[in-house]
């Protein structure tokens, strides 16, 4: 008998995380609904089932709350309140909502949302308008946007802020070392990590970092989840959220037109967050859009790959820099195809510790389609292709070493097998 094919074993993984209604990242390690993962996981799964992705979206923003905010974990009541730290009961959700189905956490993480929502609708218009996903889906997201515009200017510059490193969905970048130093650490035999039960310490954050996550997790709960920037001692504006939010509204635009709704607000709102970020962030001295920090103005994080992550957003201006800055010694990406998550001759760079240099299939896939948007075709085969081989022989686990394709983290991780079978179609 033959081997199954690679599009055959990622299938598999979709398959055996679904869990009725949308699908865990992995098995063990993060047994719930986790937002920017189910975008992801749409992408690929629409080749599989389109109703199945349909579903992955609408059963998030079903946990919407009512000022917008899409919840970054929406907890399965079938799996175990203490499989994952912190769970519910630390996040008290229902305080703030009223609704004690689906419990959720506070935080947001990047909004791939609308992208995937219209790429999901492109898979299968028919089924697609049949069952009205577009025209139920579309408030939803201008209410989650609007929640990110307006709640999340936290400098009044017309970036997006974050208020937490999950946010940003790169944890442990070391982009957020300096204004993480600055928060007091909850002592560490206060609370149990589960994160270790299932993973190798040296592969995830260190307990300091876990000591400074919760107590800021514990401090935006306290405050009734305000977002008001003085609350808050970790306040970022961040290139990763800001450009993925122009590139959705961008869909937005192809979404409005499907439904009859009118594109031009969705349009001016790409221009104006493109604005923003180039004014505000492009920093042309290094080729790259460091994240600031709220409260001091420090630019943070000249080496970490979401400071080239904004080739994603139509119409950059400065993208021959960001190409630049890809392919150079900091990245290497035509060499090594895999994109380091940091700068590879930073110091800090780790080739096995999470976010602090591993390369991220998602990452890579948002990379493919910001170079094929600004012509880079070329490279942006040599990206596939490295992620492709990168699976292959890895399998599809949550990241991989750059410079050796070695895997790390869970395995048979979902958003993994949806971006690989996504670049097989
Ligand atoms: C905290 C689920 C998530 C991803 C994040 C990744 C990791 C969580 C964790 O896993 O974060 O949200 O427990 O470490 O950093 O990007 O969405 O896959």
């Amino acid at each position: 008998m033959r081997a199954p094919t690679l599009g055959a074993r990622a299938t598999g993984v979709l398959l055996a995380n679904w869990r009725g209604q949308s699908t865990v990242p992995a098995a063990d390690l993060y047994p719930h609904q986790w937002s920017w993962d189910s975008a992801f996981v749409a992408l690929g799964l629409r080749h599989v089932s389109a109703r199945r992705a349909q579903r992955e979206l609408e059963s998030l923003f079903g946990a919407q709350w009512t000022d917008g905010r899409v919840p970054h974990i929406v907890f399965d009541p079938a799996s175990s309140p203490r499989a994952y730290f912190p769970g519910p009961d630390f996040w008290r959700s229902a305080d703030v909502t009223g609704r004690h189905r689906p419990a959720t956490s506070g935080l947001v993480q990047p909004p791939v949302h609308a992208l995937a929502a219209w790429e999901t609708f492109r898979a299968d218009p028919a089924t697609a308008r049949r069952r009205g996903f577009l025209p139920r889906l579309y408030p939803r997201l201008r209410a989650w946007h609007r929640y990110l515009t307006e709640r999340r200017d936290l400098g009044g510059t017309g970036l997006v802020g974050i208020v937490h490193p999950w946010e940003s969905g790169m944890d442990n970048s070391p982009a957020w070392d300096g204004p993480l130093s600055r928060v007091p650490p909850v002592p560490a035999r206060e609370f149990r990590r589960r994160d270790l039960d299932h993973a190798s310490a040296t592969e995830r954050p260190t307990d300091l970092d876990y000591g400074r996550y919760v107590r800021l997790a514990a401090d935006y709960r306290d405050s009734g989840y305000s977002d008001r920037p003085e609350r808050h001692s970790f306040a970022v504006e961040d290139p990763l959220t800001t450009a993925l939010l122009a590139a959705a509204e961008d869909a937005m635009a192809a979404i409005a037109t499907e439904i009859g709704a009118d594109p031009g607000p969705h349009r001016r709102e790409v221009d104006r967050l493109r604005a923003a970020l180039v004014d505000e962030l492009f920093d042309p001295a290094t080729g790259t859009f460091p994240a600031r920090d709220v409260h001091t103005g420090a630019a943070l994080g000249y080496g970490s790959v979401a400071g080239i992550v904004p080739l994603v957003v139509p119409g950059l201006p400065v993208a021959d820099a960001l190409l630049a800055t890809a392919t150079g010694p900091r990245f290497r990406l035509a060499e090594l195809g895999l994109p380091a998550s940091f700068d590879l001759t930073d110091e800090r760079f780790d080739t096995s510790r999470y976010w602090r240099g591993p390369a991220w299939f998602n990452i890579g896939w948002l990379l493919c389609r910001g170079l094929r948007e600004h012509g880079a075709i070329g490279l942006a085969g040599t990206v596939r292709g490295a992620l492709l081989r990168a699976a292959e022989r890895a399998g599809f686990r949550e990241y991989v070493d750059p410079l050796s394709g070695q895997g790390h983290g869970a395995k048979d991780f979902s958003w993994t097998a949806a971006v690989i079978l996504d670049l097989l179609h």
